[in-house]
């Protein structure tokens, strides 16, 4: 039977929609969205939460002329499907397929690009005064979660935005969650703004009494305007955003379309800044996402769950290692304490959390925040460890330099998800984090081959006393032993894992067993090839890396990252300073490009990370290609 949304091939054809159909095509956008993010994996609760918003704004705005900008944009996958991408849906984070954020270059709907948290509002007051600035008409949107509310940037746009008095208007979504519970004490205060009953009653009858003597009601609420706080709080709800400039609608459901279009409607024709807070609930008309929606948040791919990676896979993920041995050296060290910004569960330090509750503080999406923080508990006398994702990370740059290093404060990082990261695309891939380490002085960064290795550098870490990064990948570890204590590592030296006399593989990170791989089978070709893994990228092992590069005069670098300031740059830098050059060098790394979304096998083939490349490198370096590519390796 032909559905309604296989009709819906723009905005165009949601405006003729009866109110009953759009909550008809609301299910059916949802049963879509189950459908697909079942087997590709994705974004579910989010995007179950948001379908009437999304038929509510596509309904009332002229999208693409009006600019609709999704915070985060892990919930535009409703958006996704009205806007023309129906049929290419199923490749949703696909290699080669459709996105799981919007994309500026995917579709002229997507206004602005998202996938990092609390950019919304800052973009949409750009697009908004520079409308004005150059005279033209449209409408600006942009839909923020209650967890992308407590970034830092969304109440800095906040300020300029309300300041400035622009035609612009916030959804802001409170669903009450971010991945996980929703923290913070603006959090308190959306709940407050939704529960309070008094808030409630007294609004419902001064606006009973404004609407029946409408000539006094302007004066009247002039009046209002101007009572004491504490007064201001019961008829006005929202008074936080009146304060900043804003008028507050709210709280509203927002699985009512009508309802919804009708505020929009009314707040777009305000011309001036508007937050519209809507109640909705997360994972809804899916009962599994409804009870549990942190769990599901999102989805792994169906390929992968319960596949051949996941039976083979009786390693422990490197997250769960990290925190695992966080909670086992915190045991014999009460000064441990973790931090996490709104990712207890991506991070693994939810482990941590069950063990050591009051020794734990989930800040939000406040990495800069989270990093500061940091600095202040070290120099109070704790012994902080920040658990961020790398691309996370890039946000708290200042903070690392400014606060941290510079003051050389005794602060643990564990550089979550370094390397490329799969379906979650170029807003997700931790690729710069070596390169823009590698710089600041006072730090120590060291990335892991595997699992063991990472309880080492964690207990190397906390022995240190300044600031020093543990650069680990996404997903399982290789799946080697971890019966031994972590032990210390002594700082900056690398480890020869095999020896080799013709060609010198430098690797970092889990390209360590991608390099040995490629000895292994360069033996084949007759060539004995040495791995070093430099364990740490900074301070840098230069006696090492001098004393492979004379006896091999060949060496090959290889790092998940990028190539520009990374860790291929760091051994050319190392060479130049000796007067070495009489050596060649092939780094293997990201070039000057953002990658793609795709399986990480995928695009490591892409990027030219594998053995093979390594061993294509490597008869290129020897200079005996021709043939020996023909014996196949
Ligand atoms: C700067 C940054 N930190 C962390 C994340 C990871 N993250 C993705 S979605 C999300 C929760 C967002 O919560 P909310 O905005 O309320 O949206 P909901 O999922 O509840 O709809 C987090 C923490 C991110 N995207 N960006």
């Amino acid at each position: 039977m032909a559905t309604l949304l296989d009709r819906i091939n723009s905005p165009r054809d949601l405006k003729g929609l009866s109110a009953s159909q759009l909550e008809r095509l609301a299910e059916e956008i949802r049963s879509r969205i189950v459908e697909t993010v079942s087997v590709t994996g994705g974004h579910l609760g989010p995007n179950l939460g948001v379908v009437e918003l999304t038929l509510a704004l596509h309904t009332v705005l002229d999208t693409p002329r009006d600019k609709l900008i999704w915070d985060v944009g892990h919930q535009a996958y409703p958006h996704k499907l009205v806007t023309g991408r129906r049929e290419r849906f199923h490749t949703l984070r696909q290699f080669g397929g459709i996105s799981g954020f919007p994309r500026i270059a995917e579709s002229p709907y997507d206004a602005f690009g998202t996938a990092h948290a609390g950019t919304s509002i800052s973009a949409a007051l750009g697009y908004a005064l520079a409308r004005d600035r150059l005279g033209e008409d449209y409408a600006v949107v942009a839909v923020m979660g209650d967890g992308a509310f407590t970034a830092g940037m969304a109440m800095e746009a906040l300020n300029h935005a309300g300041d400035l008095g622009v035609a612009l208007v916030v959804v802001l979504n409170d669903n009450e969650m971010s991945i996980a519970p929703n923290v913070g004490a603006f959090s308190e205060y959306l709940t407050r703004l939704r529960t309070d009953r008094t808030i409630h009653r007294a609004r419902r009858d001064l606006e009973a009494i404004m609407r029946r003597i409408p000539a006094i009601g302007p004066s009247m609420v002039k009046a209002a305007e101007r009572l004491t706080d504490t007064v201001r709080q019961l008829l006005v709800p929202g008074a936080l955003f009146e304060e900043l400039g804003f008028s507050y609608y709210g709280p509203i459901d927002g699985h009512n379309i009508s309802l919804l279009q009708r505020v929009l409607r009314e707040a777009i024709a305000r011309r001036r800044p508007v937050v519209i807070h809507v109640s909705t609930e997360k994972g809804r008309g899916y009962k599994p996402a409804e009870s549990d929606p942190w769990r599901l948040h999102a989805m792994r791919p169906a390929a992968k769950v319960g596949g051949a990676a996941d039976k083979a896979a009786t390693a422990p993920s490197y997250s769960h290692v990290f925190a695992d041995t966080l909670i086992e050296l915190a045991k014999e060290d009460p000064r441990i304490v973790a931090i996490t910004a709104a990712m207890p569960d991506g991070t693994g330090l939810d482990r941590f959390q069950k063990v050591f509750p009051d020794r734990m503080l989930d800040v939000g999406i406040a990495e800069q925040h989270a990093v500061t923080l940091a600095g202040g508990l070290s120099l109070g006398g704790l012994k902080p460890v920040v658990a961020i994702y790398s691309t996370f990370l890039q946000r708290a740059y200042d903070q690392v330099i400014h606060d941290i290093c510079l003051q050389n404060l005794d602060v643990t990082f564990g550089v979550d998800r370094g390397g490329l990261v799969g379906d979650d695309g170029p807003t997700h891939h931790g690729v710069f984090d070596m390169a823009y380490l590698r710089t600041v002085p006072n730090a120590v960064l060291m990335a892991a081959k595997d699992e063991a290795e990472l309880r080492d550098m964690v207990k190397t870490a906390l022995d240190y006393p300044g600031p020093a990064f543990v650069r680990y990948p996404r997903g399982q570890g290789v799946g080697v032993s971890l019966d031994r204590p972590p032990q210390g590592l002594p700082l900056g030296k690398a480890e020869l894992v095999r020896e080799g006399a013709d060609i010198g593989i430098i690797a970092v990170g889990p390209m360590v067993y991608t390099a040995l791989e490629a000895a292994e089978r360069l033996t084949g070709h007759g060539i004995d090839a040495a791995v070093l893994n430099l364990r740490f990228i900074k301070p840098i092992d230069v006696e090492a890396i001098v004393e492979l590069a004379l006896a091999t005069r060949r060496i090959i670098t290889i790092e998940e990252g990028a190539l520009a300031g990374g860790v291929g740059s760091a051994v050319l830098e190392v060479l130049a300073d000796r007067g070495i050059t009489d050596v060649r060098v092939t780094r293997l790394g990201i070039g000057d490009e953002f990658i793609e979304h795709g399986s990480v096998s995928k695009l490591r083939e892409l990027c030219g990370l594998t053995a093979s490349h390594l061993v294509d490198a490597a008869l290129t370096l020897t200079g005996n290609t021709a043939q020996n590519l023909a014996l196949g390796e």
